[in-house]
């Protein structure tokens, strides 16, 4: 009896301390075992290798568990550059923001199982195992499928060979992590990267815009930055979201902040559904939003009244809009909501427009407390001088829209701007372009620097229509397709004035 009760004694705790080191091992074990960062390794491709665990390798690990792995990650994004969920599995082709730089993910598996993952030897076992197309096992999709269409053919190859011919050139012959990048905290900050990240008055990382000028407020007609110092927003606006939603995307807006040093952009999500607007086009704003807040960059979400001349046509989508938004934006110091852009035809400051915005501005203040709102004046956002003798009272933060055509409006809609000023009215040119009002004819260069001028004397925020290659002279680029990364001959005539104005 004794026997069998020291028996039955040790097999309960023999599973016990099983079941403790299993549960232990599972708690500690990180699946995500490493991740590398390469710059140049192919023909100017930033790669990033991430090695799994024996258990994950075949599942692969999910946004979560990989930026988990790695704090000083920004964000990861699909091949589209489309922000992955939480829960989304990391993939081959997936970009793994960091520093604001995009690395393509390249998941490898230790094919020859010595040991190492990714290395030369596993991928010369692969390219001269499988020539022609075939189905795929588990460690190999994270091995070999390079074009992740789980089927290893030469496309692959092709692939594995350009990102590894930055290797063998470099003479670094064997073993991949001989050559990654670490990124150390290189932005003299103590605390804690990811710390706080949804919190209002977060700290932004870097040296962006955003980081370093923080909080906006408005203080007299003039936008100063968290430290009380006037600063002016200088940046692009998109053409209507719906014809051009490809120009959102993050490489252009880390590329417009490094190379044409804006600071700003402006999401123009046309209001009038007879025109394009669907509820679907939230998605591209709330990209645009994201892709700004990663990039540093402050955004205007524009609703943008033209053909519905009348911002009470559509005032129910609009509130229902703005909900929507501030309740996902409150927290952001980055985002200006502009309410609507250009009131024309038959609309009056004191009969439509001031209702309008005072029924906005309660909705969305009872939400987002002190995010700058831009409000929209008669005639295309010409009348300042008008809405000057009536403003919107009872809230902080509040500006009011001058939009201008260089070609068409001159030193008259000057005039009305001074009268605005002068009467201490805040004012943000949301919109401009040089072009004549159409937004297509001859461009006025030199009216357009006299414009530029005024607003800088006056510290007057400025964003300019349009970033696309729409036909028409207004757009920034000419006689491309391409997304981002824009050389000089790619711009339009104003694109290139517009690069010459932001450096003044
Ligand atoms: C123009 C676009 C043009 C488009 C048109 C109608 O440049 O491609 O066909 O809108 O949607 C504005 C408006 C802005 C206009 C621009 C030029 O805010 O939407 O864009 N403009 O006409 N106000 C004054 C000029």
């Amino acid at each position: 009896m004794k026997k069998i009760i020291a028996i039955v004694f040790i097999i309960i705790v023999t599973l016990f301390l099983t079941l403790f080191i299993i549960n232990k091992s599972f708690a500690l074990d990180n699946n995500v075992k490493d991740i590398k960062y390469y710059n140049n390794l192919a023909e100017n491709e930033n790669v990033v290798t991430i090695l799994l665990d024996e258990k994950t390798v075949s599942r692969k690990a999910t946004k979560k568990e990989v930026m988990e792995h790695d704090s000083k990650i920004q964000n990861i994004k699909d091949s589209n550059k489309n922000i992955l969920k939480d829960t989304d599995l990391v993939k081959t082709g997936d970009y793994i923001t960091i520093n604001d730089t995009d690395y393509l993910v390249v998941l490898y598996g230790d094919v020859n199982k010595d040991g190492y993952i990714s290395d030369i030897d596993d991928i010369m076992i692969v390219k001269n195992n499988y020539s022609g197309a075939r189905e795929v096992d588990n460690i190999e999709k994270l091995s070999a499928n390079l074009v992740n269409d789980d089927v290893l053919d030469n496309q692959d190859i092709a692939r594995m060979i350009k990102i590894y011919l930055g290797l063998l050139n470099s003479n670094l012959t064997t073993k991949i992590p001989e050559g990654y990048i670490s990124f150390e905290e290189d932005n003299g900050g103590t605390e804690e990267p990811g710390k706080d990240d949804e919190q209002q008055g977060e700290e932004h990382q870097g040296n962006t815009p955003l980081a370093v000028h923080g909080k906006l407020n408005v203080v007299g007609t003039n936008i100063v930055d968290k430290n009380g110092a006037i600063f002016q927003l200088k940046g692009v606006s998109t053409h209507g979201l719906q014809w051009f939603p490809q120009y959102v995307n993050q490489e252009a807006f880390v590329y417009m902040r490094d190379e044409w040093g804006i600071n700003a952009v402006r999401l123009a999500m046309y209001s009038d559904p007879n025109v394009g607007y669907t509820t679907a086009l939230h998605q591209v704003v709330d990209n645009g939003v994201e892709y700004a807040k990663n990039a540093g960059l402050y955004v205007i979400i524009d609703w943008h009244i033209l053909s519905d001349g009348n911002p009470n046509t559509y005032k129910d989508s609009a509130i229902k809009f703005f909900k929507e938004m501030t309740e996902k934006y409150k927290d952001y110091d980055n985002v200006i909501y502009e309410i609507c852009n250009e009131p024309n035809g038959d609309v009056q400051w004191e009969r439509d427009i001031k209702p309008y915005a005072q029924e906005l501005i309660r909705e969305i203040r009872n939400i987002d407390n002190d995010a700058i709102i831009v409000v929209g004046t008669p005639t295309w956002s010409q009348d300042v001088d008008v809405v000057a003798q009536s403003p919107i009272t009872g809230y902080d933060n509040i500006m009011y829209t001058l939009h201008f055509y260089a070609g068409t409006h001159k030193e008259y809609l000057r005039q009305k701007l001074s009268t605005a000023l002068n009467s201490s009215l805040p004012i943000f040119v949301t919109e401009f372009g040089i072009s004549d009002a159409s937004g297509n004819g001859a461009l006025d260069i030199n009216e357009g620097n006299i414009w530029i001028d005024f607003l800088n004397q006056n510290n007057i925020s400025w964003m300019c229509w349009n970033l696309s290659n729409n036909n028409e002279s207004s757009a920034l680029l000419k006689n491309t397709n391409k997304v981002t990364g824009w050389t000089n001959e790619e711009l339009s005539e104003q694109g290139k004035w517009l690069l010459d104005a932001l450096k003044r």
